[in-house]
């Protein structure tokens, strides 16, 4: 089954996206509505920002009826935290803070039902986002839902071609605040640019896709010049921030 993240990867361009941390359907839709199916997937933020996992249904329901993908990024790579992110529908789960070979593999444990895993069965609404699956769900969840590990560790880039090499992990998402703090140097410094291009890299020669998270288009243009497969191309606060400060500027005379 081809999601429209998946469908996305099959075209030249990168799958743009951006990220939700608000608990609003009404803002995932606002958003997406207007762009008619330019942002092929939305990242719903559960580790950071203001939603939780009783936020789900209702948020994968607003971004999938618009036509994009609803990925989930849970707290942390717990077993139960996968699970009910995926039992909600999600088309992809993205995990923070993958290490090493063992969390990866641990995670594509947790996001996969037997025989390939250990996932719980229980999909409770699943099976009813509009889009894709129905009551396909259950046969097509294994392969086709997108299990996203972060790379933002110092730990995580210098094992990276190893995480990326485990089977059924889909995307390396680079995560580019935590890896700055976490490596201790300077976000956009030499030593961060490096640990960034080896995680592109890994990913591709893995036959994987990158993926980046970007505070601007500026920024996100910048990673579509280097071949990022998925990129993240602003955050609902920050556009909102930024958009009402910038035309109060413009009413200033600024
Ligand atoms: C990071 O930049 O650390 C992220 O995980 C994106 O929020």
């Amino acid at each position: 089954f081809d999601t429209p993240l998946s469908a996305a990867f099959q075209k030249q361009d990168p799958a743009y996206g951006f990220w939700l941390t608000i608990p609003s359907a009404g803002v995932a839709k606002t958003i997406l509505r207007p762009s008619r199916g330019q942002f092929s997937w939305v990242l719903i933020d559960a580790e950071h920002g203001l939603i939780n996992d009783t936020h789900y249904y209702e948020l994968v329901n607003a971004v999938a009826s618009e036509g994009a993908s609803p990925i989930i990024r849970v707290p942390w790579g717990e077993e139960w935290m996968l699970k009910r992110a995926l039992d909600a529908g999600a088309q992809g789960i993205v995990t923070p803070m993958c290490h090493s070979e063992e969390d990866a593999k641990k995670i594509v444990k947790y996001s996969k039902y037997p025989p390939i895993g250990t996932r719980g069965y229980g999909p409770m609404f699943a099976h009813s986002v509009p889009g894709v699956f129905g009551a396909e769900y259950d046969n097509n969840a294994n392969d086709s839902l997108l299990v996203v590990v972060q790379i933002e560790s110092r730990q995580g880039v210098e094992c990276v071609e190893k995480i990326a090499a485990v089977d059924g992990i889909d995307i390396l998402f680079i995560g580019p605040f935590d890896l700055a703090k976490q490596m201790g140097v300077q976000r956009g410094g030499e030593e961060h640019e490096a640990a960034i291009q080896r995680t592109l890299k890994a990913a591709h020669s893995s036959g994987k896709k990158a993926a980046i998270f970007c505070t601007n288009g500026e920024d996100a243009n910048n990673r579509r010049a280097q071949g990022f497969d998925m990129i993240s191309v602003i955050t609902d606060v920050g556009v909102l921030a930024e958009g009402m400060l910038r035309e109060l500027g413009v009413a200033r005379g600024q």
